[in-house]
Parts: C-alpha cells; structure tokens; sequence
C-alpha cells in the first residue's frame, strides 16, 4: 500500500496528529479484516461439518417396526377390487408423548398397502377430508391418464374421485401419493403415502419370500426433521434440492428394528423421501440379491452391496440372515452424487442407520433363490423406435421451460416405442419419472447399464454430468385431452415446474388440451356416485369378465385399447 495516498482523506482536523491516525486506522482495519477472516472461516467450517450427518450409533433401534396393514377391498361380482383411501389430518406419535400434526390415508400417518393381481380390475374410492384441494397419484401404474392422479384430477376437500382401471402389468413394488402441482412436496412430508403391490400368476409360482410382514417387508424410508413437536419442512442454506432430514423412519418407525424368523428376508425398499437420495445396503457391507427394481422382477438376482435409490424409486432385496445376529439396514455416502459442495449440503455425504433385522435363535429355513425370475421381463425395445426426444434437466424447468398446466409439451402416438435422451448438466443432482409406463435403460452415458438398471424402471436418478437413453412403449389408451406427467421427482424441483406433459394419441391425429383452470375444481364431477365414474372408462374394455354396464354411454373410442401386445390380454395367457 502507498503512503502517498494519506492525504486524500477527508477533512483531518488536526495536522500533528495525521500520521498516528493513519497508523492506528489501519492497524484497526487490519485487526477487523482478520476477526471477520477468521468468523467467516469458523462459520464455514462449522457450516461444512455441521453439513455432514450421521445416525451411525447414535441411539438404540429400540422402536418395533409398524407393517402398514394390509387394505381390504370389497370385491364386487365381476371381480372389481374396490378400495377405499380416505385423505385425513391427524396427530402421530412418533416420539413417546409427542404428537406431531400429520396427514395420511385412513389413519393418521402414511397409508395401508393395496394389493392386486394381473388382470383384476380395480376401483379406488379417494375421499379427501383435508382442507384443502389433493390428488392420488398411482406411481408406477399403467392406466388411462384421466385415472392417473395428476394434477389434472384434483380432488376437492369433501369430494370424492373414484378411479377404476384393469391391471395389465407384471407384479411389482408401486405406490401412490398426492400430486397436486406446486404442493406436492407438502402433502407427501405431512404423510401421504402408500405401497400399491402387484402380484401375477409367475411370480407366485416362485420359490420367493413372499408372507407380507413376516419373510417379505414394507420398507418405506423417509427422512424427517422435527420442529419441536412439529415435522420441519424448511431447506437450510445452501440445499438446492430441497428438504433434507436430520434422522431417517421406516413406514412411519424412528429407529425401528424388526424380529425376523427365516433364513432369507425379503426388502421392498421404496424410497418415498421428498428429496433425499440413498444407497442403501448393510452395516458389514455384506451381499444382497437385487431381485427386482421399480416396474418388475429382474430376470435374474443380481448381487451387490449397494443400491442407490433417489425419490420415488423402489427395489426389491433379499438379503441371508445368520441365526441369532442383528444387521443394520444403511445408507451409505454416495460418490456419483455431485461435486464436494454438492455432496456436503446436499445429502451425499450424510450416513444413516435406517432398519436393524434381529434375527431369532432359530430360523426357518428359506428355499434358494430361483436362477431365473422371469423368462424376458417386458420391456420396450429401442431397435423400434418412431420418435427420439431430448429432455435437458434444469431447476428452471425441463427443456428450458417451466411446467404450464395449460400447455401440452409433447405428444406421443399409441403403440409406438420412442427413445428419449435426458442429461443433466446442471450441477445438482435430479431424476426423471415418467407417468404411466415402465421403460428400459439403454445407455448411461454411452454405455450399458449396470444391473440395477436393466430391470423396469419408471424412475431414474440422473446426477450432474449423466446423460440416459431410455427406451419407452405407450400402449394407450388414447386420450388426447388429459396428459401424462415427466417430471423430475425431487418434489421441491417438481413443485418448482421441473415438470412437463404428454398426450397419446392415435396414429396422425393431433393433441387436445387440458381444460383451463384445474386450481381446486372437483375432480371429474363424480363425488361418491359409484356409477358415474363409468363415462371416463375406456380401460376396462379390456379383459373378459362382463364389464360396466354403462360402456355403451361412452364414446367411441374405448374400443380403440384392445393391444396387439399380449400384455393386454388380462389373466390367463401366462399359464402355459
Ligand atoms: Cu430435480
């Protein structure tokens, strides 16, 4: 620094006293510079550590895991399943003597597990109870798009919508949960959610652990911060991807251990946090058999110690238990999640012990793990495809725009296979789920993807620097008015407008467009009329048994589902 400069300064009173003024000034500003240096490097080293969470240890897993129970369907004469899901506000203790305000289906937290069969039709009665407009999403779920769940079929509070659709999937892991836009993270972290299990005639036959909360468990992992007695819902600083949670629950369990009684032990895992991502696997590091991912089997176990799962992905493991042992569920740090920074603030460097397994003194012993899960698992082939599309993940939006309810941004036509290409070059972590279909991976980053990937996927995780190729089959029905969500499912990113729209169509003819104005309306008009709903069927002209009498009410183009693809063809065709 020059000392020329001394004199430039104001006004100084005093010419005797100018050069002990400097010298204390700058000594002063020195002083402060430093303090101010060393507050700033204390805060970020306390911000970077404090960033870092961990469960490991900390407190006993003392707490007996809750099993979301079983739903019971009415079963009407042609077979319909129908459920009723009632949205409701309550209190839940989480913590002994705490009640903390909550949402959830006919229960104060989370929501019972439904559960259907290949070819069985179903009926859902959604009744909302809460103050305020929802949706019922089935996440994973093949049906027409006006019983989808989006944003278009809000539920007013007091109404009720009642989708109906057939199943015409293979078994799997599905769920539902609220997808009202712009609200969805709120509804899903109050508690809305619920397994949507998926059985068929194949996977019964096979030597799997499959007795519901005894070999073969409900593991619905989210994490929570509490606010006194209130569940937190606030980002902190520098979390770009939304809330993240200081301690992790299963199925609505802090620190939950499990009595386990055989020799294999099955985890439906599902990731149903609003923003965290996981790599789950055991405290050992010991193997697990990944037998099935988001839409289906696999169609072989894949072994492996990790499986990483980001918002609203599901997978299927069954791990060997010793008798008499406690393992610990956890998720570990996760390398692919980002830079540094992002890791740190983000959630990839965070540790959580999730489920402890107690085994027994003596254990039932389990068969062996089938060679072969399924003979091809259905997936659709990237050889075939008519259209490629291209989807840029940003926060701002996906492709550079942001979710418009009104605008329809793609459309695609019915029974056609599509390749679509989705990077992420925006430096935070995302991922990409694509409403009603399950679709292939074909590439990650140009190459083929690992195990976990090759299965049926409607989810992916797709982390800064990744660009996927997925392989997607739309098989209808056509309905050109009521689109189909993609969307990234970070729930903050998505409420944000990383989300977009899709029609199908039949072959040439053009898309329609939403009605204007959803905020609030009512939800397709059929409050608690059990038959009205039927003017939206068309699904249900699949499959053999009778059918709704009111079909004849509908117009034309109900006849159009009939599939060329066997997967249309109900039950049966797969008893050979
Ligand atoms: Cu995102």
């Amino acid at each position: 620094m020059s000392h020329d400069a001394v004199p430039a300064w104001g006004n100084p009173p005093a010419a005797a006293s100018r050069p002990f003024r400097w010298k204390r000034l700058v000594l002063l500003l020195v002083a402060l510079v430093t303090v101010a240096a060393m507050a700033i490097g204390a805060l970020l080293y306390w911000l970077w550590t404090d960033a870092k969470v961990s469960t490991v240890g900390k407190a006993p897993f003392d707490n007996a895991l809750a099993i979301p129970p079983l739903a019971e369907p009415t079963v009407e004469k042609d077979g319909t399943r129908v459920f009723d899901l009632r949205m409701q506000a309550g209190e839940t203790e989480f913590r002994d003597g705490v009640r903390t305000p909550t949402w959830g289906f006919n229960g104060s937290y989370l929501g019972p597990t439904l559960r259907a069969k290949r070819g069985e039709k179903v009926r859902v009665r959604v009744s909302n109870t809460l103050d305020e407009p929802s949706t019922v999403h089935w996440h994973g779920m093949h049906l027409p798009a006006r019983m989808d769940g989006g944003p278009h079929q809000m539920v007013a509070p007091g109404a009720t919508w009642t989708p109906h659709w057939t199943v015409d999937q293979p078994a799997a892991t599905l769920w539902y949960h609220p997808h009202p836009h712009g609200r969805t993270e709120d509804h899903v972290r109050r508690g809305l959610a619920g397994l949507f299990l998926l059985d068929d005639d194949a996977s019964g036959r096979l030597p799997l652990p499959k007795r519901y909360g005894v070999d073969d468990l409900p593991v619905v992992v989210q994490d929570v911060r509490f606010d006194g007695s209130r569940l937190a819902g606030d980002r902190g600083l520098m979390q770009n991807v939304g809330f993240l949670g200081d301690r992790t629950m299963v199925n609505g369990t802090l620190r939950p251990y499990r009595k386990v009684q055989d020799e294999l032990i099955r985890l439906r895992l599902l990731n149903a946090s609003t923003a965290r991502t996981y790599a789950f696997g055991f405290a050992d590091s010991r193997d697990f058999a990944l037998i099935g991912t988001d839409g289906g089997l696999l169609q072989r176990p894949a072994r492996m110690n990790r499986i990483q799962l980001s918002p609203g992905e599901r997978a299927e493991i069954v791990v060997r238990m010793k008798p008499g042992e406690r393992v610990m569920l956890r998720s570990f740090p996760q390398r692919n999640y980002g830079d540094e920074w992002q890791r740190r603030f983000n959630g990839g460097d965070d540790t959580f012990d999730v489920l402890e397994l107690r085994a027994a003194e003596r254990l039932r012993p389990s068969p062996e793990l089938p060679g072969t899960l399924v003979s091809a698992p259905e997936l659709p082939d990237g050889e075939q495809a008519v259209e490629a599309r291209h989807f840029d993940l940003k926060r701002s939006g996906i492709n550079g725009r942001a979710m418009d309810m009104g605008r329809i941004d793609e459309t695609v036509t019915r029974g056609t296979t599509e390749v679509w290409t989705i990077r992420n070059t925006n430096g935070m972590p995302h991922n990409f789920h694509v409403h009603d279909v399950q679709f292939r991976v074909m590439e990650v980053n140009g190459k083929t993807p690992p195990p976990e990937l090759r299965g049926r996927k409607d989810t992916v995780f797709v982390p800064h620097g990744v660009t996927m190729k997925l392989a997607l089959r739309f098989t209808g029905p056509a309905d050109p008015d009521v689109p189909y969500m993609y969307h990234c499912h970070l729930l903050y990113h998505e409420d944000e407008g990383m989300m977009g729209q899709f029609v199908v169509v039949e072959k040439g003819r053009p898309a329609g467009g939403p009605p204007p104005g959803h905020e609030g309306h009512g939800g397709h008009g059929d409050p608690g009329s059990p038959g009205s709903h039927s003017s939206h069927a068309n699904q249900d002209d699949h499959g053999s048994h009778g059918g709704h009498q009111s079909h004849s009410t509908h117009p034309a183009h109900g006849d159009h589902d009939k599939e060329p693809a066997p997967a249309g063809q109900a039950h049966g065709h797969e008893a050979g």
